[in-house]
């Protein structure tokens, strides 16, 4: 009854970090939700007594080491980490708590949910957490509604070290193993300083080639990606191709639409 449904909607979020109970609401309204990754949440940078760190180490630490960041003295937020970890058997606490954090995450995605890899994720354990209505994909396309949306997960090489980073080479082969895509849906941008600047932080993120490169050649409709929580710019046009950050979920807990 009622006529035959014409339109698609996609909900679309990323850099969750935590954020489990806006994210059991995310999909509210849509056909299916889409998570561009960095679900852990490791250190809170407007809440230090929030995450993996704080638990072990305590505010204080977390507060000296996020203002060692800021102020990219990355070597000494590194000796800082070292002294801290010393004897503890830091693989297996890290696991342990993200596994906590991938039990709570991965339970409130709705159905259905595409999802791929932040630059804060452990792949290993996905699909030990991940339902039968969620799929993970990264270098791999899926249609939705009609339309062919291409995903690329994780980050590039930084000075922070993050969990999930690959090398050029191997993030360009994902980029180009997708072909031509209606949206392309990654966790870092394209590398544009207006895109990759993050103004709260003042420092610049790493963005892409690979796939600033393949915008330009194939002109997908849409790229989506997060990853910089506060940037200079939210959207910007590349030739046909609209280009959005769909926002720091953790903190607005409001994921981004497509319709069509
Ligand atoms: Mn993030």
């Amino acid at each position: 009854m009622g006529g035959r449904k014409s339109s698609t909607r996609v909900h679309v979020v990323s850099d969750v970090h935590g954020n489990a109970e806006a994210l059991a609401r995310a999909g509210d309204g849509a056909d299916a939700l889409i998570c561009l990754g960095d679900l852990v949440l490791f250190l809170d940078y407007a809440d230090h007594s929030r995450g993996i760190f704080p638990d072990l180490f305590g505010v204080e630490n977390a507060d000296r080491i996020v203002e060692l960041r800021t102020a990219r003295r990355f070597e000494e937020a590194r000796d800082l980490g070292r002294r801290l970890w010393a004897g503890l058997d830091r693989e297996r606490l890290i696991e342990g708590a993200v596994r906590r954090q991938y039990a709570e995450m991965f339970a409130a995605f709705p159905q259905p949910t595409y999802a791929t890899y932040g630059n804060v994720d452990i792949p290993g354990l996905w699909s030990e957490y991940a339902g039968p209505g969620t799929t993970v994909l990264d270098g791999q396309r899926v249609e939705i509604g009609g339309r062919v949306f291409g995903f690329v997960g994780g980050g590039l090489p930084s000075p922070m070290r993050t969990p999930y980073e690959v090398d050029e080479e191997e993030y360009a082969a994902k980029v180009e193993a997708l072909g031509e895509v209606d949206v392309l849906c990654s966790h870092i941008p394209p590398e544009v300083p207006e895109l990759c600047y993050d103004t709260v932080a003042r420092r610049f993120e790493r963005g892409s080639e690979a796939l600033l490169a393949a915008i330009r050649r194939t002109r997908p409709r849409y790229a989506l990606f997060g990853h910089v929580h506060q940037p200079l710019a939210r959207r910007m046009r590349i030739g046909g191709t609209e280009c959005v950050n769909v926002g720091h979920f953790a903190a607005t807990g409001r994921p981004w639409a497509l319709e069509w």
